[in-house]
C-alpha cells in the first residue's frame, strides 16, 4: 500500500498492482480536482481521502501569525469554503469516481473498508 499527498493517480499508474491512498484537503483540491477524471479514465486503484474542514485553514493560520484581521468577518469570509458548501460525493460522481462521506471515526473506518475492496478510484470525504 502506498501513501501519497496529492497526485495519487501518478503513483497508481507507476505501480498499478499496489493500492494507493491519497491525502488531500478540500481547499487545495479545488486547484487539482480534474485529477479525479484521470483516475476514472485510467481506473487507478486510488482511494482519495479529502480532509474537509470547509475553509482555507492555512490562510487563517498565516493571518493569525501576522496579527490584525484574523478574526474579522472579511477574512473569515474570504477563507471560508462553506457558502456554498462543496458537495464532495457529488463532485466525485461528476468525474466518474464513486464516493462516500464520513462524519465520525467509525464511519471512516467502515467507508475505508468498503473503498479498499473495490477496484478503481474511490473518494471519501472526511468531514472535520
Ligand atoms: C495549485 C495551487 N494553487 C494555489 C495554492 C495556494 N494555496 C496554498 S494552501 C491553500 C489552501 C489550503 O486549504 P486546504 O487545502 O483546505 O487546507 P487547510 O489549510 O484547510 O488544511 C491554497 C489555495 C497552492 N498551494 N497550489
Amino acid at each position: 500500500m502506498g501513501l501519497v499527498r496529492r497526485g495519487g493517480w501518478g503513483a497508481a499508474i507507476a505501480a498499478p498492482n499496489r493500492q494507493v491512498i491519497a491525502l488531500q484537503s478540500d481547499g487545495s483540491a479545488q486547484y487539482t480536482i480534474q485529477a479525479m477524471w484521470t483516475m476514472a479514465r485510467e481506473q487507478t486503484n486510488v482511494v482519495t481521502l479529502i480532509a474537509s474542514n470547509s475553509r482555507y485553514g492555512i490562510l487563517r493560520t498565516e493571518l493569525g501569525r501576522h496579527g490584525g484581521s484574523s478574526t474579522g468577518r472579511a477574512s473569515a469570509t474570504l477563507t471560508s469554503l462553506a457558502d456554498p458548501a462543496l458537495d464532495w460525493p457529488a463532485l466525485a460522481a461528476g468525474y466518474g469516481v464513486p464516493a462516500q462521506r464520513a462524519e465520525t471515526g467509525m464511519e471512516l473506518t467502515r467507508a475505508l473498508g468498503r473503498a479498499l475492496v473495490e477496484a478503481g478510484p474511490q473518494l471519501i470525504e472526511m468531514v472535520l
